[in-house]
């Protein structure tokens, strides 16, 4: 009899009706083979699908361009179809489940035909972890072949795990057309399903990452009491004493995750380890402390801004080329060394150069090189400052949860929360500007609650009740940090140097959690007295530190009539502990 995935299977392929239907096994050699077909005939959008790139450079890799209407995340075009409008919240786009099945089947009907179905059984999660899951994605994409095989566990011991409970996550992918009329990202929570149709990129067709490990998973975590978050997992070791403390940090995305996940960190005698630049799954442990797992096996971040200087593990990790390919997207091509090139790479753009759409660049023209969302596609394993607990399946104990945005103002430089359910408040009413990572007008103050604004599979106000629900069931809390590398001067130049000197900031974090230093209680929280600080070896002038944590009463009115118009949307549901904390801060801040 055939499994419940085979049955899936063939309803999917009865539905999209392929030439071929083929199963992912997850080997080296495969991918080998996958690749020199997508450098041959196979096409996804006006170009081929994979050119080599110097493997002298940057070892076992390829660029891949994508058609140039798909190069980031289309928020407008993702649902969350629940059976009740207000399950789904105010912070997503609806649709009833069978009016968005149906209207999508439409366009799913036949898209295959004289295309190959690729059948990927991949785990998010390590296969002995007690909290992976076991998933199924379909695509006639092989760049999302080769980019699940880097991103996920992909293979056959995943259809060991289903086993004859039929329990698996269902991902149905197809670039359709790759008409943005026709773009789809469907998501149906409590069917354990995601379809979408109409795009090839990243966040919108690699079905692993923000559809299923964020936006079903955080309604799983919902019911099954923890948490899916958009968070980086780093340890932070004190070389003389061996300990380690492990963080978590949710940022935006492209506010710079997956540089602090990796950090070299300026002060000596601390060494930083990396388990994740993206999505943390968060569980209460038997002992009543938060224990951290990266779902995910490999990186996807931006390529612009990476460098010797800004991030010298990432590019190693990209020179690596250990085991898996490694994958650029929309960057530029350096025609003389045939190696990818973007902006930041080095000061200077070598003289000959293809934009990120194949096109000869010229300098006098003011174009971009690399596309601002131009991304790597690159294996964990290859990673120079891997942690060693990276596979453990209970994954790391947590100490201290960072949240961060990107402002210009208002913000200070790190402020720590009173508690845990005052941290939750600051958390649901983090601001940011908005970035280039999705599709849409960049530079704009958006309320993105935890960063979680465009992944959380649920309502939001049910999310927020949430996180104070898994706080009570702790019985040791992590220090919860609210930091903002950000913040600019008048002239429009950052005040702070962040990159490696961000570690500074980290430090400050690490006394607080061991208690060894004391701090400020100001109406935004406990900010650190100056003197605490290692600023060694930092030209920064006192006025500038004190910029960096003024508290402007003006910033701040204005800060809570925005949290207070973004609360409203949700309503009756809203948690009323919330609103008494902004009316708090209100009466604190004048
Ligand atoms: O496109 S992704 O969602 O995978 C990357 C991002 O926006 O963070
Ligand atoms: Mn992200």
């Amino acid at each position: 009899m055939a499994s419940a995935v085979e049955r899936w299977v063939e309803e999917q392929a009865a539905l999209t009706k392929p030439d071929k239907v083929y199963w992912v096994q997850g080997t080296e050699d495969e991918m080998r083979r996958l690749i020199a077909i997508g450098m041959t005939k196979e096409k996804t959008g006006p170009h081929q699908t994979f050119k080599e790139l110097n493997h002298q450079i940057f070892a076992n890799s390829y660029l891949h361009r994508s058609h140039p209407n798909d190069v980031a995340r289309t928020e407008q075009l993702t649902f969350v179809c629940t059976p009740a409008k207000e399950d789904a919240g105010p912070n997503n786009n609806w649709m009833e489940p069978k009016e968005a099945k149906q209207m999508v089947s439409t366009l799913f009907d036949g898209c295959m035909k004289g295309r190959t179905l690729y059948v990927i059984p991949y785990m998010m999660g390590h296969p002995d972890s007690p909290y992976a899951k076991p998933c199924i994605q379909i695509t006639d994409s092989i760049y999302v072949v080769v980019s699940m095989y880097i991103m996920t566990r992909a293979g056959k011991k995943t259809l060991e795990r289903i086993g004859p409970s039929g329990n698996f996550v269902k991902g149905l992918h197809s670039v359709g057309e790759l008409d943005p009329n026709k773009r789809y990202i469907m998501h149906f929570p409590q069917e354990d399903l995601v379809m979408s149709i109409g795009s090839g990129y990243g966040g919108n067709a690699l079905l692993g990452k923000k559809c299923f490990s964020l936006r079903i998973a955080s309604y799983q975590g919902y019911r099954e009491g923890w948490l899916a978050e958009h968070m980086v997992i780093m340890g932070v070791e004190d070389k003389k004493t061996g300990e380690i403390v492990y963080f978590l940090g949710a940022f935006p995305s492209a506010c710079g995750k997956t540089n602090l996940a990796m950090i070299d960190p300026i002060l000596d005698g601390y060494e930083v380890t990396t388990l994740g630049d993206d999505i943390a799954w968060i569980n209460v442990g038997p002992d009543g402390r938060l224990y951290a797992i990266n779902p995910e096996a490999g990186f996807f971040g931006v390529a612009p801004g990476t460098s010797d200087k800004t991030n010298p593990h990432m590019i190693e990790t990209l020179r690596a080329g250990k085991y898996y390919p490694t994958l650029f997207t929309n960057t530029g091509l350096d025609t003389d060394t045939n190696a990818p090139w973007w902006e930041g790479l080095t000061d200077v753009p070598p003289p000959h150069l293809l934009d990120w759409q194949g096109k000869s660049w010229d300098a006098a023209a003011g174009k971009v090189v690399a596309h601002p969302n131009s991304r790597f596609t690159v294996s964990a394993v290859n990673c120079p400052t891997l942690s060693k607990e990276f596979d453990n399946p209970t994954g790391v104990p947590i100490s201290a949860i960072l949240f961060g945005g990107r402002r210009s103002d208002t913000v200070p430089l790190v402020c720590e929360s009173f508690d845990w359910d005052h941290g939750v408040f600051k958390a649901s009413s983090l601001g940011s500007e908005t970035t280039t990572a999705a599709a849409g007008q960049a530079g704009i103050v958006r309320r993105d609650p935890m960063a979680m604004l465009p992944f959380c599979g649920y309502n939001m106000a049910d999310y927020f009740r949430h996180w104070m629900n898994v706080g009570d069931k702790l019985k040791t809390h992590p220090k919860i940090f609210f930091v903002n590398w950000f913040k600019k001067n008048a002239e429009g130049k950052f005040l702070w140097p962040g990159f490696r000197d961000n570690f500074r900031i980290i430090k400050w974090m690490m006394d607080r959690v061991k208690g060894t230093v004391p701090a400020q209680e100001t109406p935004l929280g406990f900010m650190p007295h100056h003197k605490d600080l290692n600023l060694a070896g930092l030209d920064i002038s006192p006025e500038v530190l004190d910029t960096l944590f003024e508290i402007k009463t003006e910033h701040w009115e204005k800060e809570a009539e925005d949290i207070e118009a973004f609360y409203g949307q949700f309503g009756e549901r809203f948690p009323e502990k919330l609103n008494n904390y902004l009316d708090d801060l209100k009466k604190n801040i004048v």
